[in-house]
């Protein structure tokens, strides 16, 4: 009777254990770098005192790297070729200042707790950071990420979501990195900080349709402006604000935008125009607690898309190539 006991007990560990491997934990490294959380808030706050882009920069570059082979740093990779992630077409606003964020932090981290902390994880504490430093909500980071060994600009094509994807698309690409439509439309809310270049939406202002070149759902005061700054063949290096009444405020604003036809891409329109999603629009635009709420509550579970976790991967030296 005794040894059945044992057994079961054995089992019921196993169990526990094997799913504990491939968790996240906030307090994972308490003991190995207890002041790690510092050490990258302090290189955060000094890079967006010097300029605001490291927020939206670092905010984007965590998410890009979560859809594409799972949050793993695999995003940082330098290729001598041209053809690890970074590369590939959909990066051209990868603003230096992410990679530059993160490759700071690592380097203060590394001078304290050498071969410790994983670049994934410096990556998701500074996406953290910098939202609460352009003004939204502040939340726990669940750590113990390991960094990948793959990086391939051909695995980017298909897992990142289009600025022309309707509802349903967008639907369909957050659930397979396992997002509700309630969560996308509050990461949506990140574009309430950054730029946007001409050509991403260019087609809602000069070639909609045969019957109406100008995008119905856009406000036409705002489409006016839009046409003044992205002049048809414009330098492709132009871009204009995502949310064009509180650009450096991390707020609800966005959403208020959507109501007053004011979201920049049809992906962001579709969320107010769509009945679907409709009503969530109108809820964090009326209540900015439940959309700091929602948000924070997103932002943890798209940090544990396709996690390496325990053996797995291995802790980078250097954020941008693979150890040696
Ligand atoms: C819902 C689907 C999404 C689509 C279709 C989308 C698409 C885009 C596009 C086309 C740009 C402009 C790139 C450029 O031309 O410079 C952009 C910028 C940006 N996106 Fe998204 N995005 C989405 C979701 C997200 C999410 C979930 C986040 C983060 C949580 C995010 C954060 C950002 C930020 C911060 C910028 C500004 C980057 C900068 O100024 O450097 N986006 N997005
Ligand atoms: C989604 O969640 C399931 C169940 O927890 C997990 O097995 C799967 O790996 C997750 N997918 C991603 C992309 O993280
Ligand atoms: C920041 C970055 O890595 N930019 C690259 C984006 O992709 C183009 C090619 O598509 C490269 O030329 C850029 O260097």
């Amino acid at each position: 009777m005794e040894a059945w006991r044992g057994l079961f007990l054995v089992m019921v560990m196993m169990i526990v254990m094997e799913r504990g491997e491939g968790q996240l934990v906030e307090n994972f490294y308490s003991s190995s770098c207890p002041n790690v959380e510092s050490i990258v808030n302090q290189v955060v706050s000094t890079k967006f005192s010097q300029t605001f882009t490291t927020a939206p920069a670092t905010l984007r570059l965590f998410f890009h790297d979560c859809f594409v082979e799972g949050c793993d740093a695999s995003i940082m990779i330098s290729s001598p070729n041209g053809d690890a992630e970074k590369d590939a077409p959909d990066n051209l606003s990868l603003a230096g200042d992410g990679f530059d964020t993160v490759t700071k932090a690592k380097q203060a981290v590394e001078a304290v707790c050498p071969g410790v902390v994983s670049c994934a994880d410096i990556l998701a504490i500074a996406s953290r950071d910098v939202v609460v430093l352009a003004g939204g909500p502040s939340f726990s980071v669940e750590l113990g990420r390991r960094d990948g060994l793959v990086s391939q600009a051909s695995d980017v094509a298909g897992n990142l979501p289009g600025p022309s994807f309707n509802l349903n698309q967008l639907n369909t690409i957050f659930a397979k990195n396992n997002l509700t439509q309630f969560d996308m439309i509050a990461l949506s809310g990140a574009h309430t900080v950054g730029f946007s270049h001409c050509n991403r939406f260019a087609n809602r202002l000069y070639s909609f349709s045969s019957s109406s070149p100008v995008d119905p759902s856009l406000d036409s005061s705002y489409a006016q402006q839009l046409m003044q700054a992205c002049p048809q063949n414009v330098d492709p290096s132009i871009a204009v604000d995502m949310d064009p009444v509180t650009p450096r405020t991390f707020d609800n604003v966005y959403y208020q935008n959507l109501i007053g036809g004011k979201g920049l891409f049809t992906s962001d329109e579709v969320l107010f125009t769509n009945t679907a999603s409709q009503s969530t629009v109108n809820d964090f635009a009326k209540n900015s607690n439940e959309f700091n709420g929602a948000f924070a509550t997103a932002m943890k579970k798209l940090g544990r898309v396709g996690v390496k976790t325990g053996s797995q991967g291995q802790i980078r030296i250097d954020c941008t190539s693979f150890n040696s």
